[in-house]
């Protein structure tokens, strides 16, 4: 069997997967059908279904690094980074209570977040990089896969799935610091019901938040996409991610603040 003798439905794919978020219904992965689904490929059906949620009047506000951690490429036995595309769909405002209706098995993670004041496109160097944000903030990332399990162990599967993305939130901004390498020692507390459950340091994102910026920029760049001043972007969490139930409460405290993530008790 060739790809030649049988190409890849890419338009077919971004459709399964956008019914399957639409309908909160999991599904196969997609390489158990099409072993031949590469990580290009993958890009490309998620592209399409970006372009079927902005044909339903989604705005693109920026995008998400994901798997830039140690503790998610274990969790999620891949060693990658990726990255997926965020809409203002998709963002729960502080005090917005987050409902479980409509999702499928959804975790929450810890992040910090950048907002691009200058855009940026290319190989961009770290400096070049941080001269660009003009804000910082927490975040929290809402994951959820359309695949079976939220397991999918390929590469192409969660590219194409937009890098599970689901749902974020990002909390006020903090002083942006002079130079990208405070960020390192920033220490991220990630709270459930009250709970510590994990502890990290800036420095487990890419080694350097900043770094996932430089990686975001570039993989963009090598698809002829430049990043707009404007676009937020979620650099990738610091730890493991956190199942979802009725009522959880989700807490990030990062240089002295707290932002809080409330799942509703009843739905
Ligand atoms: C993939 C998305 C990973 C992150 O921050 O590492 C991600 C997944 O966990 O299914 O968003
Ligand atoms: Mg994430």
């Amino acid at each position: 069997m060739t790809q030649a003798s049988h190409p890849i439905p890419h338009q077919e794919l971004a459709t399964l997967l956008h019914e399957s978020r639409l309908g909160a219904r999991e599904r196969p992965r997609l390489t158990e059908a099409h072993p031949l689904l590469g990580v290009e490929d993958a890009y490309r059906i998620q592209e399409l279904g970006i372009a079927l949620r902005e044909s339903a009047g989604e705005r693109i506000v920026g995008y998400k690094m994901g798997l830039t951690s140690e503790a998610k490429r274990k969790q999620m036995g891949l060693h990658e980074s990726i990255f997926g595309v965020i809409t203002d769909r998709m963002q729960i405002h502080p005090g917005e209570a987050y409902s479980l209706l409509g999702q499928i098995h959804p975790k929450a993670e810890p992040e910090i977040a950048v907002r691009i004041g200058k855009s940026l496109r290319g190989a961009a160097s770290r400096d070049e990089a941080w001269a660009a944000v003009d804000a910082v903030a927490p975040a929290i990332e809402v994951l959820d896969s359309r695949f079976l399990g939220f397991k999918y162990f390929s590469l192409p599967d969660v590219i194409a799935d937009n890098a599970s993305s689901s749902q974020f939130l990002i909390g006020s901004a903090l002083p942006r610091p002079p130079h990208w390498s405070e960020l390192e020692d920033w220490k991220l507390t990630f709270k459930h019901n009250g709970q510590l459950i994990h502890e990290a340091l800036g420095s487990e994102i890419s080694g350097s938040p900043v770094q996932s910026l430089v990686e975001q920029v570039a993989l963009l760049a090598s698809r002829g996409k430049s990043l707009p001043a404007g676009h937020w972007v979620l650099l990738g969490a610091a730890t493991p991610a956190v199942t979802l139930g009725p009522g959880s409460q989700i807490l990030l405290e990062l240089q002295g603040t707290h932002t809080q993530l409330t799942v509703s008790k009843t739905d």
